[in-house]
């Protein structure tokens, strides 16, 4: 028997302080529920607690990656630069945290290792490092779809007699560079954000790339207070028109409903040279079907290849950098400075994709029998995305079924929110939903809004649980893939469908279409929760 001191009883636990977490403790506070957060780390911010590399920032700009469902918060926090720093970021989650003073319900140090539903009581047990045993009518998942750090398993890994760091789980107190030579693995986001700061710092860099990587110009400049002031003078209708974008952000570079196969050269190289001048992620809006069709897909990829032979001055290295894969099917990187890194004296790039790297030794990475000599290994390996977080935590449900089990050939869920035989589980931003195809805080707001909305309902129903069926839940997945498999996402070994990880199951995770799947979302209150089972 559990001591009471070690006994917790809660109408809801929230997994994970990040946006989400916080969002979702501040509106079961709302709703009068008792409600906590569990965190594994030392302190709120999620993603942002973690992503401290040098470079790290949000490639979606700061004044859009904020939190739209409170007025004063949004006039008031100030952002100086176009694409917001980690370090702003979490001093805005902090800042968040404060403001809804919501520390006093958030466990930090914690994890969280099982939850089990009690099928005779309808109430959730969780079970968690600190040794409470907390009992729960919901559980929210707040866990995060790029939190579970993915070191590959490369032979002698541990053999390595230097520093090993992965970039999303950086040294809070930063790492110094100076004299030293960096092994950098992977060539993702992260990699191509740290890079050009590891590599202005360290005595020599050498990059280890698998597959060259597309990334456009960040432009990043502080903001002018009078584009600021333009917005806040509009917030409402810039959140408004993000709803209403597929990717849930864009105001300033809306997508041009237009087929990048209708143009002539002049018009594609006027279009995506305005698009590069500006920067980010709009680039890929610059045609309606640049991921849907691969000839029109072609046509970004050859700009982007002659922008990349521009930038790189020896031939061979522009050559290896330059992606012959689909722009866009991997998230697209968002650069300052990546590819003119490469004209540096002390950086040097290492083709891994036909011969991989064989095995780590003492002194450094072996590549077809070349042991490259480093003092320190970052592995920018990117996550075990969407599932991982879930699948690190022992989840049973209805009858006993794990989650692991139930998702051993790939995740099923009604809405990317919850799962046929775990009841009053949610999962925020879950797979089967937008997420990582969007602005991620619009959808974690979407998503809470609409969990708080179907708690609420439950209790004004005088019922005990929400639970979607299986039919719904086997539709739902397959109208998902239906909607990918409309787009070119499935051309390459993406994180998207899992490729990534070994052994992982191949099934694209994230929908398509926001605006659509909010549609969606609402249509199911409207028609009295359609598809899922109320007790
Ligand atoms: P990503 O985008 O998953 O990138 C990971 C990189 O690491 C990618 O280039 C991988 O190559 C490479 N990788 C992974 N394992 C290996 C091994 N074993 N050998 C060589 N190279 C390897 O992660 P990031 O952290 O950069 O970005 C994640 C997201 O965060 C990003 O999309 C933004 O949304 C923010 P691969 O391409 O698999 O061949």
């Amino acid at each position: 028997m559990t001591p009471a001191a070690l006994r917790r009883e809660l109408d809801m636990v929230i997994v994970g302080a990040g946006f989400a977490g916080l969002y979702m403790l501040h509106k079961a506070n709302e709703l009068g529920l008792r409600a906590e957060v569990i965190e594994r780390g030392d302190g709120v911010g999620g993603t942002w607690y973690w992503n401290r590399y040098p470079g790290a920032r949000c490639d979606v700009p700061s004044m859009e990656y904020s939190l739209g469902f409170d007025h004063r918060l949004e006039q008031e926090w100030e952002w100086t630069e176009k694409y917001a720093t980690q370090a702003e970021i979490l001093a805005y989650i902090e800042h968040v945290a404060d403001r809804f003073d919501l520390h006093a319900d958030i466990t930090l140090s914690t994890t969280v290792s099982a939850t089990r539903f009690d099928e005779s009581t309808n109430r959730w047990s969780v079970t968690a490092s600190d040794g409470v045993e907390r009992s729960c009518r919901f559980v929210v998942m707040a866990t995060g779809c790029l939190s579970a750090a993915n070191v590959p398993d490369i032979e002698g890994r541990d053999a390595f007699a230097g520093r090993t760091f992965h970039t999303g789980r950086w040294p809070h107190e930063g790492v110094d560079f100076a004299d030293r030579r960096v092994a950098v693995i992977g060539t993702g986001s992260s990699a191509v954000q740290s890079i050009p700061l590891i590599a202005a710092e360290a005595e020599h860099v050498t990059v280890f790339q698998r597959t060259a990587t597309w990334a456009v110009p960040a432009h990043n400049e502080p903001l002018e207070p009078a584009a600021v002031a333009e917005i806040k003078a509009d917030y409402a209708g810039w959140r408004r028109r993000a709803r209403d974008s597929s990717s849930a952000f864009g105001g300033h570079q809306p997508r041009r409903d237009v087929s990048a196969l209708d143009a002539d050269e002049a018009e594609l190289a006027a279009q995506y040279d305005e698009r590069w001048a500006v920067g980010g992620l709009s680039f890929l809006r610059a045609y309606e079907d640049l991921l849907l069709d691969e000839r029109a897909n072609a046509t970004a990829a050859e700009y982007i290849r002659r922008k990349i032979a521009e930038q790189v001055d020896d031939p061979e290295t522009a050559a290896l950098l330059s992606p012959d894969t689909i722009v866009g099917c991997k998230r697209l990187c968002v650069d300052t400075g990546y590819y003119a890194t490469y004209n540096r004296p002390n950086v040097r790039l290492i083709d891994v994709s036909s011969d991989p790297i064989d095995r780590i030794d003492e002194a450094g990475p072996v590549v077809g029998g070349v042991v490259y000599e480093v003092d320190d290994i970052v592995f920018a390996t990117g996550f075990d995305a969407m599932t991982g977080a879930l699948d690190r935590i022992a989840i049973e449900g209805r009858g006993g079924r794990t989650l692991r089990d139930v998702w051993s050939a790939g995740p099923l869920t009604y809405l990317g929110l919850q799962i046929a035989g775990f009841p009053n589980l949610f999962t925020v931003t879950g797979p089967g939903s937008p997420s990582v195809l969007t602005n991620m805080i619009v959808s974690i707001e979407q998503h809470v809004e609409w969990i708080a909305a179907a708690v609420a309902a439950l209790d004004d129903g005088g019922l005990h649980t929400i639970e979607p069926t299986d039919e719904a839940q086997t539709e739902w997945v397959g109208y998902v893939n239906e909607v990918a498999n409309h787009t070119l996402f499935h051309g390459c070994s993406s994180w998207y469908l899992g490729a990534n990880v070994p052994g992982k199951p191949r099934v694209f995770m994230p929908l398509p279409g926001f605006p659509e799947y909010r549609a969606v979302c609402d249509q199911v209150v409207a028609d009295n929760y359609r598809g899922f089972v109320r007790t």
